[in-house]
């Protein structure tokens, strides 16, 4: 079938066709995707209440339009990612039910009984399971996709599946656009003047982004999400799905581990801003900066656990290799967890954590942390040994912690 771009109505006459609903099936198709670059539709048969989400891509970026054309290459990248992971972690993402590379499209279970973790956070609300649900997904997915592991031609062939077109945007997005007055930028004006007069001449930082974009550019060791945020994970009291694999493709390990762990940094500093309680805050703070503790230190601990029992090759069995590995790994994931919290604060993809914030110069206030806080772990992510040194500098950086900070270099 030739590609063609799909409504609701054409959506759920697909899935008929496709012999995932019978023909007699009383549909309603509701598009729910808040993503910025597909659709996606959640289709259910009024009858029996049967459900599932299908996402479809158009050949641009949805939050952009047509003026931003995007290879529909990147849904058979997704559905691709996202069978390899079903093998690694099959209870922790969601089942593929049908695919169509030439339509774009990929049809998956819905989970609709579960929340986008990024809107339950900023409701307070707590994940018991989520520590050891996604220190799995990471040391799993990307201990077993990567040379460690794998043959080194079949790790190769894994790289050339994946030559994913939405690695440009991360590439422009995070490492180059944020540290330069660029169109692309979405400032808070009541931000601008702070980004005018210290963030954007701090060469130094831009001077480390160059490093960490090369790093990303060119350090193929793994499968990885690619977009492990707080947006891309379904979660409940009970279980952890970790979906929107678009931006999938062979890079550096220490991505995930830092996207994940600056979203959680964003939402921490971004308490600050907000109307709840102080009590509420430096509860629900507490909570945040202790998740960042356990899910590094799981994820090393299952990471080194899959190396011991699963590597073959004995070069990475050579004493202090391991070790070495893990060094560079923690202190990469500090530098794209850094960048990863410049960009959402005056790129152009923000955090729904910071944006609610309605008052410009409150949110300007916690723009200003988050830079802050993102420069100092940047620069001293080298010298940092434990995720426990780096939570404690962020902890002192939160108001509602009770610690008071400088309010000089505001603007
Ligand atoms: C135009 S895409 C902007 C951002 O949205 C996605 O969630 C990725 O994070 C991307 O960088
Ligand atoms: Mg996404």
């Amino acid at each position: 079938m030739a590609y063609h771009p799909l409504d609701q109505r054409s959506a759920a006459q697909y899935l008929k066709r496709a012999g995932l609903f019978p023909k007699a099936a009383a549909m309603t198709v509701t598009e729910i995707g808040d993503g910025n670059i597909n659709m996606v539709f959640r289709v259910q048969d009024k009858h029996n209440g049967h459900s599932v989400i299908l996402k479809h891509a158009f050949p641009y970026v949805r939050c952009v339009g047509e003026s931003w054309p995007l290879s529909l290459d990147r849904i058979r990248i997704e559905a691709d990612a996202l069978e390899i992971q079903d093998r690694h972690v099959p209870a922790l993402v969601p089942k593929v039910l049908h695919r169509n590379n030439e339509m774009a499209l990929v049809v998956m279970e819905d989970l609709g009984r579960m929340e986008v973790m990024r809107k339950g956070m900023n409701k307070l609300r707590k994940y018991p399971r989520f520590a050891d649900h996604i220190s799995t997904f990471m040391a799993n997915v990307l201990f077993f996709t990567s040379d460690l592991f794998l043959p080194a031609r079949e790790k190769k062939a894994l790289s050339g599946r994946f030559d994913n077109p939405l690695c440009g945007i991360t590439e422009d997005l995070i490492f180059t656009e944020p540290y330069f007055d660029c169109a692309r930028n979405n400032v808070n004006p009541a931000l601008r003047p702070y980004c005018e007069r210290v963030f954007w001449r701090k060469s130094n930082l831009r001077l480390e982004a160059s490093k960490l974009k090369e790093k990303f550019l060119t350090q193929g060791q793994c499968l990885i999400h690619g977009d492990l945020h707080t947006g891309s994970i379904l979660a409940n009291a009970t279980e952890t799905k970790v979906f929107d694999t678009e931006f999938a493709f062979v890079g550096p390990a220490a991505f995930d581990p830092g996207l994940l762990v600056g979203n959680l940094f964003i939402n921490f500093l971004a308490l600050d801003g907000k109307e709840f309680t102080q009590a509420q805050k430096s509860s629900y703070q507490r909570y945040v900066l202790e998740s960042v503790r356990e899910i590094y230190h799981l994820f090393e601990l299952k990471f080194r656990k899959n190396w011991d029992d699963h590597s073959k090759e004995p070069a990475f069995a050579v004493a202090g290799f391991q070790d070495y590995y893990l060094r560079q790994m923690f202190a990469d994931t500090l530098g794209f967890a850094a960048a990863e919290m410049i960009r959402r604060t005056h790129g152009l993809a923000h955090n729904i954590d910071v944006d609610e914030i309605q008052d410009l110069e409150r949110r300007r206030d916690v723009q200003v942390s988050i830079l802050e806080t993102a420069e100092e772990i940047m620069l001293r992510r080298g010298r940092f040994r434990r995720m426990d040194e780096v939570v404690a500098v962020v902890g002192h950086r939160g108001r509602s912690t009770g610690i008071k900070r400088s309010r000089k270099s505001r603007n």
